[in-house]
């Protein structure tokens, strides 16, 4: 299987790049600037996922994509509009015209970030994005729908909850999933004889999370790392950030206060 992973140069593009590796030996990534660390034995492509000429030359002689690429926080609509919903588009139009056959879409928990923390969720919920951004990675599972529905490419939307080493605060205890975890769902999404379109959450097995997994359970999900391993540490980070009432009560945390219209909105 020839790889690609775009947006390859971000935080989590440079670790899947490293944990996919030994997995795959050929991994073509892209960005739209060159990883700062980039090895001699890796196949770089520049591209602006926008302009859609650049996205039919990294797919190309492409088997399966880890779709990473695009705005990774909220924006102004421009920035959204252009890296997220533009550049998503294009993306799978191009995986599909280029006989791509599996796309794994880094969805965001930012796609579900305005139900309440007391209600555990699964994949069958109405989207209820917490900002432009979550609209783009709602959209984003939509094209996907669309491409596998119609055009029988095979999908994985993975709605990442925040990937890094170990929960940074109370609501990471929840979301949080260590990048070989990660790496774990991308693999299932890139390689199970089953998957024709599903979601998964990208969470480990935290004991505070509030998402059901157990679509991706169902495809052999077993995360291998716990939050509650990192408790204490994680509420010591929570105490030292500022009280926010709006964003605690969702489960997109500061997404959801961001812009928050106190006055008119009933959520
Ligand atoms: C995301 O989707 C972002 O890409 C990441 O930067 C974090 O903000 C994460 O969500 C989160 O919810 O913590």
């Amino acid at each position: 299987m020839h790889i690609l992973i775009t947006g390859a140069a971000g935080d989590v593009g440079t670790r899947l790049r490293k944990l996919l590796k030994g997995a795959y030996p050929r991994i073509r990534i892209s960005d739209i600037r060159k990883p700062a660390d980039l090895a001699a034995d890796e196949e770089f492509v520049a591209a602006d996922l926008a302009d859609y000429r650049q996205v039919e030359k990294i797919t190309a002689g492409i088997d399966g994509i880890v779709h990473l690429g695009g705005y990774s926080v909220e924006g102004p609509w421009d920035t959204i509009h252009k890296s997220n919903i533009v550049g998503c588009y294009n993306l799978f139009e191009a995986a599909y015209r280029a006989g791509v056959k599996r796309v794994v879409f880094a969805s965001s928990n930012h796609a579900v970030g305005f139900y309440p923390r007391g209600q555990k969720i699964g994949v069958d919920v109405t989207v209820r994005p917490d900002s432009r951004y979550g609209v783009s990675k709602a959209f984003g599972e939509a094209v996907g729908a669309l491409y596998s529905d119609k055009h029988g490419l095979r999908v994985t939307c993975v709605r990442i909850g925040n990937v890094n080493d170990k929960p940074l605060d109370r609501r990471r205890l929840s979301i949080w999933i260590k990048p070989e975890d990660l790496a774990q769902l991308v693999r299932i999404g890139l390689e199970h004889p089953d998957i024709n379109f599903e979601i998964f959450y990208g969470s480990s097995d935290n004991a505070t999370g509030w998402w059901d997994n157990s679509n991706a359970r169902r495809f052999g999900y077993r995360p291998q790392f716990r939050s509650e391993d990192f408790r204490a540490e994680a509420l010591a980070e929570q105490s030292k950030l500022p009280a926010d009432p709006i964003g605690e009560r969702f489960q997109g945390g500061p997404f959801c206060s961001d812009e928050y219209d106190a006055d008119r909105a009933k959520a």
